[in-house]
This record gives C-alpha cells, structure tokens and sequence, in this order.
C-alpha cells in the first residue's frame, strides 16, 4: 500500500460513520475550495501488542517520521506526532494510545481481556491501522462501564482501529481567513462546534489555532440493542508563522487535550 492508498482508505472508512465529513467537504467544495488535510488522528491503548510503535508502523514505511511528543496528565494519554519527509502537503499523522497502567485495574482487566480474545495474528496484520475494532465490541454494559473512567477508552472499545477526525487546512482555504469565519459558516449551515475551553482552541501566539464539529452519532449494535454512540468529527487548523517565517508544524497539547472531547456525548447535550 503507498501513502495516498492508505490515506484514502482512511477517508472512506471515516467517512462511512461520519456523515457530516462528506457533507462539509461538498459545502465548502460548492463554495469552489480546494480541501488540503492538516493532520489525521489515531487512538490506541499503550498495550504492547497494539501500543504507538505498533500503529506507526504503515505510516513510517509510506515516508513518515516522528516529530513532537504530548503529554496529557488527566487524561491519562500520551501522543506523538509524523511528518512525511518528502512530501510537504502530505497531511501530518497524530497518534495518541491511552496509559493502561495509570488506569483501573477493573479498566487494565478488561482491555487486557479483549486484546486476549482477539486471533493474535490480527496484531501484525499491516492493515491494523484500518481494522476497526478487532476484538468484540457488542456489550453495551462493558461500553458504559469504560465511559465512568475513560470517554476514550469507550470510544476505543466501539470504533478501535480508524482515523478519528479528518482536519481541514484553513491556511490552504480562499474565502475563509480567519477561524471564526469558518465556524460561523459552519454553525449557520446547521452545525454544533466542539465549545469546551472556548470554541477556538489555542492563539496566533501559540502559533496553532484549532476548531472542531461534535462527533456524528452513529447507532450501533449491541447485543443489549440500538444506542447512538459519538462517532468521529471534523476539525479545521489554522497555523502561523514562527519567527524564521515558516509555518508552525507541530501541535499544542492544551488545545489538543479539549479537541479530544469532540467524542464525548456529554457535549452533545
Ligand atoms: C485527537 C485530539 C487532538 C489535535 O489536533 O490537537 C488533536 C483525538 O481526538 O484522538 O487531534
Ligand atoms: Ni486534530
């Protein structure tokens, strides 16, 4: 697979849970932009068999290589972020895994028993990054009691294995200059914003300004039944320069610790 098959077959996937992608690609299309992505974010447990050195893998073999490393105390995460060597409009890859060890032990036992019941060799299938969940994910009693201690967990144990969100380039965008801008179109043609910490996330000071839809809810089947669960979202990135006029390029974990809630239902409400 070369890097623009893996990209897009990340997109479809996404898109097929995410109405609301295809739909603001096509409205901002209609308004005659060229969509540039700014980044792509994956989610996974710090487990060795599926932790970040695990996930990078497809990307590092498509030219990518590690850059900035995040730090996220109460949420108990840690990510790391790629650039592509080569190609400077290849959209930067966010990969973040959940610290299992800083968790519950009730929280340990069951990613450690889902991980056991899956076929082993699913882990070194290099199509992982785009398995979804590979391990069990219909009880929504094991769903509700992972979202007491980690909405990312929960997320996890129901959608595994995808990009979470896509995230458009503002910088590349030609009627929209500002971010505000932006979500104001947004929220006229009918969409609710990620408002936690404020609807932008982060300033021209810290050189990285970011906004992003709520989750899509997708109605997924467990064997108690129907529920509508959040399932990925949009985000729009505006950078800036640094002092030696080149566009900042890595993130800023104070805004990306509130972008992470895009997921969380408790938004929704
Ligand atoms: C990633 C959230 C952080 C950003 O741009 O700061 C992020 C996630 O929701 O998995 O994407
Ligand atoms: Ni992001």
């Amino acid at each position: 697979m070369d890097k623009n098959q893996l990209l897009s077959k990340l997109w479809e996937q996404y898109a097929a849970i995410t109405p609301s992608a295809k739909k603001i690609h096509t409205l901002l299309a209609d308004k005659g932009e060229t969509i540039q992505n700014d980044h792509i974010a994956i989610r996974t447990f710090n487990d060795p068999r599926i932790n970040i050195a695990v996930l990078e893998k497809p990307f590092l073999a498509v030219g990518y290589e590690a850059r900035g490393e995040y730090i996220f105390e109460s949420k108990k995460l840690f990510a790391q972020h790629y650039e592509h060597t080569t190609d400077s409009s290849a959209p930067r890859i966010f990969i973040s895994e959940l610290e299992l060890e800083k968790c519950s032990d009730e929280l340990q036992q069951t990613v450690k028993n889902i991980l056991d019941d899956c076929d082993q060799n699913e882990f070194s299938n290099p199509e992982l990054v785009l398995s979804g969940s590979i391990w069990k994910s219909n009880s929504h009693a094991i769903y509700t009691s992972l979202l007491e201690e980690s909405e990312y967990a929960a997320w996890m144990y129901v959608y595994g294995f995808r990009a979470n969100h896509f995230t458009i380039n503002l910088n590349a965008l030609q009627h929209f200059e500002k971010l505000e801008e932006l979500n104001s179109f947004l929220e006229e043609n009918g969409w609710k914003l990620n408002a936690s910490g404020g609807k932008i996330k982060g300033t021209p000071e810290q050189l990285l300004e970011q906004s992003s839809t709520l989750a899509d809810l997708y109605s997924v089947n467990f064997e108690e039944g129907l529920f509508e669960i959040p399932s990925c979202y949009y985000e729009f990135a505006l950078r800036y320069a640094m002092a030696d006029g080149n566009l900042y390029q890595g993130f800023v974990a104070s805004s990306a610790d509130k972008i992470f809630e895009s997921t969380d239902v408790k938004l929704q409400k």
